[in-house]
């Protein structure tokens, strides 16, 4: 028994010493020192054994357990190390090497970058922002503004109608309505915001952005609207452009006016984009008609005010020499990355 009790250890420590790794370890750990371990095997036999020497049987084998724990301690502790090295190696990081670019960035559309560009140059004038919605009642974009029933711009043909006497805005002008039956004067607000006409080709569609603006106040005049909006043009194209205002007609100002700019293109020599006249039309204005006060009850004799709009999409155009009206709705990313 003695000399089993040696083998067992020899072959055990043999074990221990060639082991591959500390999962293996664990298993000759179960097999050498667990219940059904050669030595308990060993053990077994000790009926057989003579009384007197069982004590000395005993202590051997204990010994060998001590010394197999042992070992197995030792070497799990050298293994540990080493796997834990091991894995330390395989995560070593080069904090040298260049970071990852992100793929692709976003980009704010130009459309809405020039419409924040107009408010920010009327904010600079004190003018704050007025929204509503895009969805209206008949009243606040027609009937209030003046604009008669059997007006050309209330047709099927350039409104969409969702019933009888609901819409969706067909320029941002319900907003200044709205403002002017919320608040009394003075009033200084501009609305930027999309508007819808029934109308689709190569230079319109159906869903455009506007600008509008509207200041009143005791003794506003013509002066000061063309003071603004010349200040403006100038904001938008450049401090030398050249700036001109026309007569013209809305049903919701009088005298009313459209301002043209310097041709942006050919610095009013005359080219294809002006159509050879030098100027660019921009924007339409004037002063607020009494019959509009009126359907806010303003006293037109106490209030004057100017108003005036315009085309975001043809404002962004002239601006950086876009000359697709659909390159804006297309989302084209190879168009759109180049306004960052
Ligand atoms: C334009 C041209 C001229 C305008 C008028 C008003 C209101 F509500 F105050 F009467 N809002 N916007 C106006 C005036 C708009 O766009 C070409």
């Amino acid at each position: 028994m003695h000399e089993r009790l040696g083998q067992i250890r020899d072959e055990a420590l043999h074990a221990v010493a060639v082991v591959a790794d500390t999962r293996e370890l664990g298993e000759l750990k179960v097999r050498y020192l667990g219940k059904k371990s050669p030595i308990t095997e060993v053990l077994g036999g000790m009926k057989d054994v003579p009384p007197a020497e069982r004590p000395r049987i005993g202590e051997v084998a204990n010994q060998v357990r001590d010394a197999l724990a042992l070992a197995i301690e030792q070497r799990g502790e050298a293994l540990k190390q080493a796997e834990l090295l091991t894995r330390l190696e395989g995560e070593r990081l080069d904090v040298t090497l260049p970071g990852r670019r992100p793929a692709q960035t976003g980009s704010i559309h130009p459309l809405s970058r020039v419409m924040q560009e107009i408010v920010d140059v009327f904010g600079s004038l004190g003018f704050t922002v007025a929204e509503g919605p895009e969805i209206e009642k008949d009243f606040y974009n027609f009937e209030a503004l003046n604009i008669p029933r059997n007006h050309p711009s209330r047709d099927m043909q350039d409104t969409f109608y969702i019933s009888e006497d609901i819409l969706l805005r067909t320029h941002t002008s319900p907003v200044q309505v709205r403002t002017m039956l919320q608040q009394r004067p003075p009033v200084r607000i501009i609305a930027p915001g999309k508007v819808y006409r029934c109308d689709s080709d190569i230079t319109h569609t159906p869903m455009f952005h506007q600008v509008e603006g509207l200041l009143i106040d005791k003794k506003t005049t013509f002066a000061e609207l063309k003071g603004v909006l010349e200040y403006f043009c100038q904001a938008m194209f450049g401090a030398k452009t050249a700036v001109r205002f026309r007569p013209s007609f809305f049903p919701f100002t009088e005298p009313s006016a459209e301002v043209d700019i310097e041709c942006v293109m050919c610095r009013g020599k005359g080219c294809r984009v002006c159509k050879m006249t030098g100027w660019l039309e921009i924007l339409g204005c004037g002063m607020v008609d009494p019959n509009v006060f009126g359907s806010v009850e303003y006293d037109p004799e106490v209030y004057q005010g100017f108003a005036f709009g315009m085309g975001v999409e043809r404002i962004t155009m002239l601006k950086y020499g876009i000359n697709d009206l659909r390159l804006f709705f297309e989302n084209d990313l190879s168009f759109l990355a180049q306004y960052r």
